[in-house]
């Protein structure tokens, strides 16, 4: 697939409709892209894969308060604007996280190996209990460190699906890793019924409301319970503490990210739609398709954009902005065209200027870098060969990121 160079002009703030001020994206594409519909594998969802038919769109400028007052420094960005942008998210978008941390958690290591990995790593199993109690809800978290670590190690937690373990071990790095599907079923029929969410439920309430959190909050506060947890591992680095997750769990891991500002660093691996791409592009998987296949991941008001999407007041720039100034990484994979790797790549270039009000340089590209070159500095981005999934090139870019950024290894940023 051949992308078109981007221009992206950040035109200066004006007052739209007298409130949404708005800053033009403007993608000027070239006249001779090829047709995409022909590439696809077979079998593949329909939906729109040709650049060249991608409507015009502006997306909301994630400086520019909704009230139309500029955001020119970190304390408006701080104390008005980012709470502005989270809360849109929270209730148009993924719902309302309706608890933090219940007062009754509490945790218990099930079993520990001190030689696991031939000697070279401990694993030990913590069982995280919701309300405290052994019959209610909880979720098992599989802790695996680097042995002989002079200090505290920085880890990944990563919600399901993981690869290349002992590569990230190799590295330095620990990982943590759980099962969402323990913490609510991904099943739009009994996510609620047999998930987390239904605990915090008002008596006799049997769905969300329109602005509760869907199955995609629920196990990002769950990531978060994991995170309550990591903090406290004295074998543990709390101040690097990552969050890494592939497609429906790199929706998660932004998510979460966005929410909880203690983890260090957020790595999104082909997270799509709802994930890190800009979903005003219509392209591949669309709001209308996901909501469709998926209506538990997101709350009922997101439902309301099937077909007015130009209507939402954010797109995923603003989400990649949310995690500013941390680290943040945005992995896609070539022939994931369902995941739309131009888009997320729009989704990193347009949350530069917040990156850049906190002096961090974000992306510090103008263009889409070629297949298999990481690119940017606070904001990475690759687009590996292949399809969907998660492999060892991915993981060698986010170790690479995560070096550079935290500090690890090679020169901090
Ligand atoms: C797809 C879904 C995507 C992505 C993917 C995955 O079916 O349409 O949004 O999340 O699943 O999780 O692998």
């Amino acid at each position: 697939m051949k992308f078109p160079q981007t221009h992206l002009r950040m035109s200066t703030p004006k007052i739209q409709n007298k409130i949404v001020a708005t800053f033009m994206a403007t993608i000027l594409v070239a006249t001779s892209l090829p047709a995409q519909q022909g590439q696809l594998p077979a079998g593949y969802p329909p939906g729109l894969y040709d650049e060249s038919k991608v409507p015009q769109y502006t997306l909301p400028d994630p400086l520019v308060m909704l009230n139309g007052e500029k955001v020119r420094d970190v304390r408006t960005w701080r104390g008005k604007r980012r709470p502005e942008i989270l809360k849109l998210f929270e209730t148009q978008v993924y719902g309302r996280t309706l608890i933090g941390k219940p007062k009754e958690m509490s945790w218990r290591v099930t079993s520990e190996d001190q030689h696991a990995m031939h000697d070279s790593a401990v694993t030990k199993i913590v069982r995280i209990l919701f309300l405290g109690r052994e019959d209610g809800p909880k979720m098992d978290l599989s802790i695996t460190l680097p042995s002989r670590s002079p200090a505290p190690v920085p880890v990944f937690l990563v919600p399901g699906w993981m690869s290349d373990l002992p590569a990230v071990v190799q590295r330095g790095y620990g990982v943590a890793n759980f099962s969402p599907w323990s913490v609510e079923p991904d099943n739009k029929d009994s996510a609620y019924a047999h998930g987390i969410r239904r605990y915090f439920a008002a008596e006799g309430q049997v769905e969300p409301k329109p602005d509760e959190w869907g199955t995609i909050g629920a196990w990002a506060w769950a990531a978060s319970r994991a995170m309550d947890y990591l903090m406290a591992d004295p074998d543990i680095d709390p101040h690097k503490i990552c969050i890494m997750g592939l497609s429906r769990f790199g929706k998660t891991a932004m998510w979460a990210g966005a929410q909880d500002e203690r983890f260090a660093a957020v790595f999104s691996c082909e997270s799509g739609t709802g994930g890190a791409t800009i979903v005003r592009r219509g392209f591949g998987e669309t709001v209308r398709a996901i909501n469709g296949q998926f209506p538990h991941w997101f709350d009922g008001n997101f439902k309301t954009y099937n077909d007015r999407v130009q209507d939402l007041p954010v797109d995923w720039h603003m989400l990649v902005a949310l995690m500013a100034p941390r680290p943040v990484y945005i992995a896609t994979a070539e022939r994931d065209y369902w995941g739309d790797p131009y888009g997320a790549f729009l989704a990193a270039k347009s949350a530069e200027p917040v990156f850049e009000l906190f002096g961090k340089r974000g992306l510090g590209l103008d263009t889409m870098p070629p297949v298999e070159t990481p690119a940017g500095i606070t904001i990475g981005y690759h687009m590996r060969k292949g399809g969907h999934g998660l492999n060892s090139y991915d993981w060698a870019c986010f170790l690479d990121f995560a070096d550079r950024q935290l500090g690890i290894g090679k020169r901090r940023e």
